[in-house]
């Protein structure tokens, strides 16, 4: 058995006049919580320092900079940081990265448990779009604040455990995990911020937001032979609604735990990393199942091409 008590942070809203220190004793309450029931690692929201910023439109691109990291840890996050290696529990969060070159990323973070980062991860399916939209009912404008990230997905050992991330929209694309579970990774942390309401289709409903959220990380944690974390913020942003639905799933595609609420919320579960093994060496034995003769198309076509009527 090779058993990782995890818990999944999920957050409540985050209002754009909050501070990143009011939101941080937020994280530190969660973290505190996540000690007690024993957790070594603690995961939390996308962009969880600050408000959902990509909703609100910046004519201006650089004035979007007041939510970005230039650095991590910073003056905020250092007792985050601090407290989690006093308590030996390792974390994964999400921010908005400012290099020192000047680019934007939208960014996850993983610690081991001396509070080191061990490994960062820039979101690759970037949603959205980049100019104003009036046809919209909301904005999303990630296109127009971040770069898409650089980093592929690459996995990292940790816990004695292969762990990996993605972030928000790169969990509804099953090339995400499956780059990844060509890693052998058996833990994957997500974190996410999705609007209740379609801005696109608003009759879609919460109910099936949340089916497809779920559905796409069971899929995903199944197809794959991984444990997935997947962890919302949730709940009204200046009257911005934002599902919750964090969930942890099992190698199985099995939810284990799921949240309750749209409020700051811990969801604990111990993960036996070995659970990986029965899939990973039986149906979802790639080395010998995968037939990649066929699988040109992935890498060599982005959109799809119907043929002639
Ligand atoms: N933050 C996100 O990536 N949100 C998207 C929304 C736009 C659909 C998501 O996939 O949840």
């Amino acid at each position: 058995m090779r058993e990782i008590v995890i818990g999944a942070a999920q957050m409540g809203p985050i209002q754009k006049a909050d501070s990143r220190e009011a939101v941080v004793a937020r994280m530190l309450a969660l973290l505190e919580d996540a000690a007690r029931a024993g957790c070594t690692l603690v995961v939390y929201p996308e962009l969880c320092l600050t408000t959902f910023f990509p909703r609100w439109y910046h004519e201006d691109r650089a004035e979007a900079d007041i939510w970005f990291e230039a650095s991590m840890p910073n003056a905020p996050t250092q007792p985050l940081f601090d407290r989690a290696r006093t308590l030996g529990v390792a974390i994964s969060l999400g921010y908005a990265e400012l290099t020192p070159e000047g680019q934007h990323f939208n960014t996850q973070i993983l610690t081991d448990r001396a509070a080191r980062i061990v490994g960062k991860y820039r979101k690759v399916h970037l949603p959205g779009h980049v100019e104003y939209d009036t046809e919209r009912t909301h904005q999303h404008l990630e296109k127009r604040y971040f770069e898409p990230g650089d980093l592929g997905f690459p996995v990292w050992r940790s816990q004695g455990a292969v762990m990996g991330m993605c972030i928000c929209n790169d969990r509804r694309w099953p090339e995400t995990y499956r780059v990844m579970g060509l890693q052998g990774v058996e833990l994957v942390m997500l974190g996410y911020n999705t609007p209740s309401v379609n801005s696109q289709h608003g009759d879609e409903g919460l109910a099936k937001r949340l089916y497809h959220s779920e559905l796409t990380m069971c899929a995903g944690a199944y197809q794959n032979a991984t444990w997935v974390v997947g962890v919302a913020k949730a709940g009204d942003e200046d009257g911005h609604p934002l599902m919750g639905g964090s969930v942890i799933v099992d190698p199985d595609g099995m939810v284990v735990a799921r949240a309750t609420s749209e409020g700051d919320e811990l969801l604990v579960h111990a993960c036996d990393m070995d659970l990986c093994n029965f899939g990973k060496t039986t149906i979802f034995d790639f080395a010998r199942h995968r037939r990649i003769e066929h699988y040109g198309l992935i890498t060599e076509r982005t959109g799809a091409v119907a043929p002639a009527p």
